[in-house]
């Protein structure tokens, strides 16, 4: 319970320094520190809403009140509105981003023999924050059941983690394997198992951090989708 107010009270206060940043920004017409802050405060998982509200509203509430007190001039605000409305359509953009990842499946697994999954639980939670549908395997899933769930479930990527390098040959069966039974498939793969020959593999997104997986697999969809 205390652990929740603590959040919400977290919450509140990270808002109110958006709102700050916001308000700032605008006062100085910088149109780059406003889009800055907005794509910090969308990256905090801020909704739509709660931007709206607090951030953008609450920013020009106050730049009002500047020009009543005669603070700033009727151009001062003029610039903000526009630098606000600028804004409007980079929250657009992103929910279009985020709309347009909801129609493609990711799979998650781990190779034969590998159960350590906290990496792909973290994988998990950023692809399906990012708008992806999740298909997850969980560890310790053979080639021929990874191939028998990618031809059921058809998902755009597949990301295989592997933190044990004796299992490397393990990533490699199953990325052939799968291969030959749905040549369209399309691989991320991450973890510090990876060995040399797996790194150079053709065809397959490498990653070092989780948090470079949403990039790894917008690429990847983008690329099956020219083929
Ligand atoms: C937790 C843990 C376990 C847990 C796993 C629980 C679970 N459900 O996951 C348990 C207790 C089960 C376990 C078991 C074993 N473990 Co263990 N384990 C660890 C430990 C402490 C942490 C691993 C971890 O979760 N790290 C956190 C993740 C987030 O970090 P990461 O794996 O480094 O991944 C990062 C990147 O590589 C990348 N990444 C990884 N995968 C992917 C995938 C994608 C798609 C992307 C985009 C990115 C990405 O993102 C992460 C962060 O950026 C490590 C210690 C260590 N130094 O790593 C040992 C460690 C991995 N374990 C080890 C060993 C030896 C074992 C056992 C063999 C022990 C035993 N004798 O039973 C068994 C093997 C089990 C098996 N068959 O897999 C060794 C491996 C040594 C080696 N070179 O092979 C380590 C290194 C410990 C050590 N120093 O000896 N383990």
């Amino acid at each position: 319970m205390a652990h929740r107010e603590n959040e919400s009270r977290d919450l509140r206060s990270r808002v109110g320094e958006f709102e700050r940043a916001f308000a700032a920004a605008l006062i100085a017409g910088d149109e780059i520190a406003a889009e800055t802050t907005i794509r910090e405060a969308m990256d905090a998982r801020l909704t739509s809403a709660e931007i709206d509200e607090n951030v953008i509203t609450s920013a020009l509430w106050l730049l009002g009140e500047l020009w009543e007190r005669g603070e700033i001039s009727v151009a001062d605000e003029h610039l903000a509105t526009e630098i606000a409305m600028r804004v409007l359509a980079l929250q657009r953009e992103a929910d279009r981003v985020m709309q347009g990842r909801r129609g493609h499946r990711v799979m998650l697994a781990t190779p034969a023999g590998e159960r350590h999954v906290v990496a792909l639980r973290m994988v998990s939670n950023l692809l399906s924050g990012a708008g992806y549908w999740i298909v997850m395997l969980g560890a310790d899933v053979p080639p021929e059941a990874l191939v028998a769930s990618v031809l059921r479930h058809r998902p755009d990527v597949i990301c295989l983690s592997a933190t044990m390098p004796a299992l490397s040959v393990r990533v490699l069966e199953s990325i052939q394997q799968v291969r030959a039974a749905y040549p369209t498939a399309q691989f991320v793969i991450g973890g510090r198992g990876l060995s040399s020959q797996l790194r150079s593999l053709s065809g397959v997104g490498i990653c070092h951090r989780v948090s470079d997986v949403v990039e790894a697999v917008d690429a990847k969809v983008k690329r099956a989708e020219l083929n």
